[in-house]
């Protein structure tokens, strides 16, 4: 029996930064080696992500995944037992092809299979002795800018704010470490700004730590970041971006979008996003328009010149991608392994991304665990951008402390990707 053979399999139910029930796994090998990985869970969730099982009890108001735990424990073990770890695309696909048969994994849930192939991936790994950035690519280099998301909104937080999601992104640090810092200074100077303005009260944080403050629309959020920059010193360093995440206020009857109690089109939103760059360093905005509306997507993607993302649109789905490609839609996909439910899938989707010129940003979903893998994930692809929150809460600083990490053990190899964002001319 090989070292690398997989021995057993063991799921659990932990909960998330919400409370929310998820799954934890641990993959044992032959030889002794040990990878354990948990899932995350979104909220604001795109309508054609892979299917996440809940049992529907009346425990946690349905949200348990007992049911999940035990087609892991019962179904997916036994069947993967003896498999080799290091072959992931076969035990990956052992899973999808053969034991689950649906197009959305609705069958095993897309947390039971993700859970097994990323604690997979960590025993692989530490049977090679190797870091799991390292292990998926020996050269791995390039250590990501991060979206530092500072204000929250939409389903985030109960607030106001239509727009998810107010994001600096300081491309003009040296490396993480400084990045970090600045983000860190520019949210306590936003902290400041907001009791000034509003009182103490105003000063809560939403789901991925960002302030909540009694603001409306989208200039009134870009001000107050753009000031809070200005008065850490820092204005020279930090470019802006949003994830609108626009499904979530879009009406598909009256196809409608409410913004601060008025409504706009298609055509509006696309004016708003252009006077919008006009006025303010904005380089990046995610799911600017419906989910579906790939035809606007197209269309906003030709007038605008900045880095357009999918999210809710690809799902990190190989289908939806090559259809946004092939019609001009965005330039940067969303990637969050939970969307397709294997790491297998979710890095075969990054692979037709790069094929196509597109963009890779890296992503946390906003109901996370303390589990850092997504840290040696965004390294492995050199995808250069990695979205997971602000610089505080548990959930969100275990990815951020995993990436100063490897910036370290990378040493003079490392590669701050802030210095090759140029999207609209920003280069430092
Ligand atoms: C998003 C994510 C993460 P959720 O919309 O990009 O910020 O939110 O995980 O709730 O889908
Ligand atoms: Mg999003």
């Amino acid at each position: 029996m090989r070292a690398t053979a997989i021995q057993s399999i063991h799921a659990r139910e932990i909960i998330d930064c919400r409370g929310y029930p998820t799954v934890e796994v641990d993959v044992w090998l032959e030889g002794g080696a040990f990878g354990r990985a948990s899932v995350p869970a979104g909220l604001s969730t795109g309508t054609h992500e892979a299917h996440e099982r809940r049992d529907g009890e009346k425990r946690y108001r349905g949200l348990g995944v007992r049911k999940v735990v035990d087609t892991v424990n019962k179904e997916i073990a036994p069947a993967l037992k003896g498999m080799d770890a290091v072959n992931q695309r076969a035990v990956d696909m052992l899973m999808v092809h053969e034991l689950d048969q649906t197009a959305d994994k609705s069958r095993l849930g897309a947390n039971a299979t993700l859970g097994v192939s990323l604690a997979t991936a960590r025993a692989a790994a530490a049977a090679c002795g190797l870091p799991l950035y390292r292990y998926l690519n020996a050269a791995a280099r390039v250590i990501p800018v991060p979206l530092f998301n500072l204000i929250n909104g939409g389903k985030h937080a109960s607030g106001q704010l239509e727009v998810q999601e107010f994001i600096i992104m300081p491309v003009g640090a040296e490396n993480l470490s400084e990045a970090l810092q600045i983000a860190t200074e520019v949210g306590w100077e936003l902290k400041d700004l907001i009791i000034q303005r509003y009182g103490k009260i105003a000063a809560n944080t939403g789901d991925e730590g960002g302030f909540v403050p009694p603001m409306s629309g989208v200039e009134e959020p870009l001000d107050a970041l753009v000031e809070a920059v200005k008065r850490a010193g820092y204005s020279d360093k930090v470019v802006y971006g949003m994830d609108v995440a626009a499904t979530h206020f879009y009406d598909p009857q009256e196809r409608v979008y409410t913004l601060a109690g008025k409504k706009h089109s298609r055509e509006d939103m696309i004016q708003l996003y252009k006077d919008l760059c006009n006025r303010y360093k904005l380089v990046s905005i995610e799911d600017a328009l419906y989910e579906d509306d790939f035809e606007g997507w197209a269309a906003l993607t030709k007038e605008l010149d900045i880095q357009l993302i999918g999210d809710d649109l690809f799902v990190t789905n190989p289908h939806r991608l090559h259809k946004g490609i092939a019609m001009g839609a965005a330039n940067c996909i969303l990637w969050k392994v939970n969307q397709i439910g294997t790491l297998t899938e979710a890095l075969d989707v990054a692979e037709i991304a790069y094929r196509h010129g597109y963009g890779v940003q890296v992503s946390e979903r906003s109901g996370e665990t303390e589990d850092a893998i997504i840290a040696d994930l965004v390294v492995a692809l050199n995808a250069g951008q990695i979205k997971t929150g602000a610089t505080v809460r548990g959930e969100r600083t275990s990815k951020y402390n995993q990436l100063l990490r490897i910036e370290e053990e990378l040493g003079a190899h490392a590669v701050y990707a802030g210095k090759q964002f140029c999207w609209k001319g920003y280069r430092v």
